[in-house]
């Protein structure tokens, strides 16, 4: 990545957040929908009206996933050491100002202990969740894109970030590894120069190797468990990049790879959205432009829509940069300036 022009690193920051906000606004309306072909047909239209120029009508709304990404980006734009307590507060700060952003049931309780605790100890009250076994919600997937751009080039220092930016809110180890993913997921985007076409079998395998060295971590070295769920799901995401698209394999996609906020079942499901998109073969997605195809496919394997388009749109972006993504489209979104503002200074904070 030091070789990387700089100019189209800062389009590739853009493209990332950006890629994250538009998923977001755009896949919220359809958040717990099963998607039937004739509603595959109302997204298409849907799309094919956002590209128009000059839309009139009120903007598309931003939810908790542009929230607590926004308070990531600013955490790592304010200080150059990272301090996680600023990190708690700017998120509880963020919730108690606009709660009602469609935050995941539980961690809720999270903030409000965080706040009455006077943030003594910024990750007990996560560890507290779920009668001590953590949250495993994709809430801290679908926030991580900020890391991943920030440490473009510390691979180690992305990892360790990614996973106590995590445990503020989730500690289940199925939530910090899903934010891990995530996280190398968008690196690695970010690290593949946009007119070389993406290999997905490539793509996917070097995901593999670098997440079995994470989920390897928690065994201590004694092999006691079979407990690589992630490197699991990725070799599932293969084996469906390899059979035609149509409409029945992504009810299979939908049940196999899962659309539900826990990070498990979201995370390899983004991931397959973008490597489905790059492969070119969706019937149901009429686009010529990579970005869009890779969101408004997401948002067709339906259940938790906006998160899933979030983190697609996160990788998309970071690999296309903000160019690949449409004008029109975007500023339809609630925050878009705001969003590119953030990408420049976490530019102008992460390249000195
Ligand atoms: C609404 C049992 C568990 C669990 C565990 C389930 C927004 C619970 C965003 C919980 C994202 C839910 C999403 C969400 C982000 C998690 N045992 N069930 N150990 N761990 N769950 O509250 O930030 O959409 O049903 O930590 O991860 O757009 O309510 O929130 O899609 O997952 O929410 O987990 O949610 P939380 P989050
Ligand atoms: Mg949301
Ligand atoms: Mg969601």
């Amino acid at each position: 990545m030091s070789t990387i022009d700089k100019n189209l690193l800062k389009s590739k920051f853009r493209g990332s957040l950006l890629g994250s906000l538009l998923g977001d606004c755009l896949g919220s309306p359809f958040e717990g929908d099963v998607i039937t072909p004739g509603e595959k047909l109302v997204i298409q239209k849907y799309f094919d009206k956002l590209e128009t120029p000059d839309l009139k009508g009120p903007k598309r709304c931003y939810t908790d996933d542009t929230a607590m990404m926004k308070e990531v980006a600013k955490t790592l734009i304010d200080k150059p050491e990272i301090d996680y307590k600023h990190m708690a507060k700017l998120f509880v700060k963020e919730y108690f100002s606009e709660p009602h952003r469609g935050y995941g049931q539980n961690v809720v309780e999270v903030f409000n202990k965080l706040r009455k605790t006077k943030f003594e100890d910024i990750y007990k009250p996560a560890k507290e969740q779920f009668n001590g076994s953590g949250s495993f919600g994709n809430g801290g997937a679908m926030r991580i894109a900020p890391v991943a751009l920030y440490f473009h080039d510390n691979y180690d220092a992305m990892i360790n970030v990614a996973k106590q930016s995590t445990e503020i809110t989730h500690t289940n180890s199925l939530g910090v590894h899903g934010a891990v993913l995530q996280c190398i997921a968008v690196h690695q985007a970010l690290s593949h120069d946009p007119k070389t076409a993406i290999t997905p079998k490539d793509f996917c395998d070097e995901l593999t190797k670098k997440i079995k060295v994470v989920e390897s971590e928690n065994d201590d070295g004694l092999g006691l468990h079979d407990q690589n769920p992630y490197e699991d799901k990725l070799n599932f995401v293969n084996y469906f990049l390899g059979i035609k698209c149509h409409e029945e394999l992504d009810e299979e996609v939908a049940q196999n790879l899962g659309n539900s906020i826990a990070a498990y079942d979201s995370v390899p499901t983004a991931i397959y959205s973008f490597m489905r998109a790059v492969q070119n073969d969706i019937p149901t997605v009429n686009t010529d432009n990579l970005f869009r195809r890779t969101i408004q496919y997401a948002i067709t394997l339906g259940g938790d829509t906006d998160t899933i388009a979030c983190m697609a749109g996160a990788m998309a972006g970071a690999y296309l940069g903000e160019e690949a993504i449409d004008k029109n489209m975007a500023k339809q979104c609630e925050g878009y300036e705001m969003i590119v503002d953030l990408a420049d200074k976490l530019y102008a904070a992460a390249v000195k």
